[in-house]
């Protein structure tokens, strides 16, 4: 089998197929790659070889499956190539949901996957023996997918990205957060990225679950949409609903056959802001459907702290408060985490070009945000846009020592230094946990 991307995920699909006696050609496009870095993955034995930079007929030929890894788009010159040759292309989730076992639910969404998940894993582990968390969340399915049993129950974190490469993918709980612009250089148009969103209820049927954001305008309109085969589970932090779980007063209510059940206080649960409590419903929903009693349900609930890279608190120096929330790689992340900062912001923003307007983003920041400071390839389109809503604190640093130390200088005791850069962190980073991990190193030098 052809295993297309050596990253996370190609090496977890391939380590997948030589634990069930297959062989593999590992390509990556990136020629500057080292062959045997990426060999000293595997066993001697495994009947594993890589190819670099340009994939040839020859090598399509002798393979009868292609797995991608989820960052290459498929219109890549290789992927067409592949496509042509009439050589099937599955996702690395593909591959592994073909060989796992047990329950699985699936989450998607822009944002609050991530805690989302975190919290349905730490609640399916309340109910469950052997649980797996996996996907997009960092850990790929393939490298858990042989772990799991008839037992066994699975959480998956599943991004746009993976969504485009499905077949028979079938998750019997899965939800879908919210929809935002994101990823738009990948799906060229909204309508491309909320569509391959909906791919994860594809192949649900009667007897399975979608749990879904009412506040969501495109989420409402798919929840109610005739040829939607799963049950709609409804979640909403802003309507009192005849069916589902809602927001009142403070309190999580579940409303069911015609009665209003008080769930949980949000005074007695650690997550702060309205889309944390979003979430909170949504994973409520999704594992009260995966069989595990409410009682166990919000006694997690209640427990559960934020995770890392979300409005994560870093230190208080002088005063001023550090927050990382390198997870806020778009702008309607970004918004959540300034507007749940209680006073003035001086914020580093930039990043990865997605190609997404930052206009909602922008014009939050005067009133709330004192000065920003900005990285990476956005910097000017970012400074650009802040400009049309009246906001020129803008200072430009070239890496995040100098950006850290900006923010220290200008900040003032009762400021909030937020890293929330409405941005994805690559051409600077690897990875958005790798530009968190630099921040907080940053400020806890200072
Ligand atoms: N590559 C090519 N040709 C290309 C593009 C990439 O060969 O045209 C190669 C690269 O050279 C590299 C490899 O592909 O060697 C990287 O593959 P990848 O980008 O799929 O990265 P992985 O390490 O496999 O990580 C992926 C997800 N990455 C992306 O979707 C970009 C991780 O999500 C995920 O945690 C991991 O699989 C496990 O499932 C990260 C992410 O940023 C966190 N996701 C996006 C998001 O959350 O917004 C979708």
């Amino acid at each position: 089998m052809l295993v297309l991307g050596t990253g996370k995920s190609g090496i977890a699909a391939a380590k997948q197929i030589l634990s069930l006696g297959g062989e593999v050609i590992l390509f990556d496009s990136n020629k500057e790659l080292d062959t045997v870095k990426l060999l000293k993955n595997f066993k001697k034995k495994d009947k594993v070889s890589v190819v670099l930079g340009e994939l040839t007929q020859a090598i399509l030929w002798s393979v009868d499956l292609a797995v991608i890894s989820p960052g290459i788009p498929l219109d890549k010159p290789f992927v067409r190539m592949i496509d042509a040759a009439k050589v099937p292309i599955w996702g690395e989730i593909e591959l592994a949901y073909q060989s796992s076992k047990g329950k699985l639910c699936a989450v998607t969404g822009t944002n609050g996957k991530t805690t989302t998940v975190s919290l349905i894993g730490e609640i399916l582990k309340a109910a469950y023996d052997d649980v797996h968390v996996c996907g997009n969340i960092g850990n790929p399915f393939t490298a858990e997918a042989l772990e799991t049993k008839e037992e066994s129950a699975t959480v998956l974190e599943v991004s746009s990205f993976q969504l485009e490469t499905i077949m028979d993918f079938h998750p019997s709980v899965s939800a879908i957060t919210n929809i935002t612009p994101d990823h738009l250089d990948r799906h060229k148009t909204m309508k491309n990225y909320i569509h391959t969103k909906e791919n994860i209820a594809l192949n649900q049927t009667e007897e399975d679950f979608v749990v879904l954001n009412y506040e969501d305008p495109e989420l409402r309109k798919f929840g109610k949409r005739k040829t939607l085969k799963p049950q709609v589970v409804w979640f909403s932090s802003q309507h009192e609903l005849k069916e589902g779980f809602f927001l009142k007063d403070h309190v999580i209510c579940y409303a069911h056959d015609g009665q209003v059940e008080e769930l949980l206080k949000t005074e007695d649960v650690i997550l702060l802001g309205d889309h944390n409590y979003e979430n909170i419903m949504c994973a409520i929903g999704v594992t009260m459907h995966m069989g595990v009693p409410m009682k166990k349900i919000l006694s997690v609930c209640k427990k559960f702290k934020p995770v890392e890279h979300r409005i994560e608190f870093v230190r208080e120096r002088n005063g001023v408060r550090y927050y990382n929330d390198s997870k806020g790689t778009n702008p309607d992340a970004a918004i959540k985490a300034l507007l749940a900062m209680p006073g003035p912001v001086v914020l580093i923003g930039g990043g990865y070009d997605k190609d997404i307007p930052f206009d909602d983003w922008c014009k939050l920041f005067k009133g709330r945000v004192k000065y920003l400071v900005l990285i990476g390839q956005t910097r000017n389109i970012i400074a650009e846009c802040a400009k049309k809503y009246g906001f020129t604190n803008v200072m430009f640093a070239e890496d995040m020592d100098e950006a850290v130390k900006d923010c220290a200088a200008y900040a003032d005791a009762g400021d909030y230094v937020l890293l929330s850069p409405a941005c994805a962190s690559w051409g600077m980073f690897p990875n958005y946990e790798e530009r968190g991990r630099i921040f907080k190193e940053c400020v806890k030098a200072l």
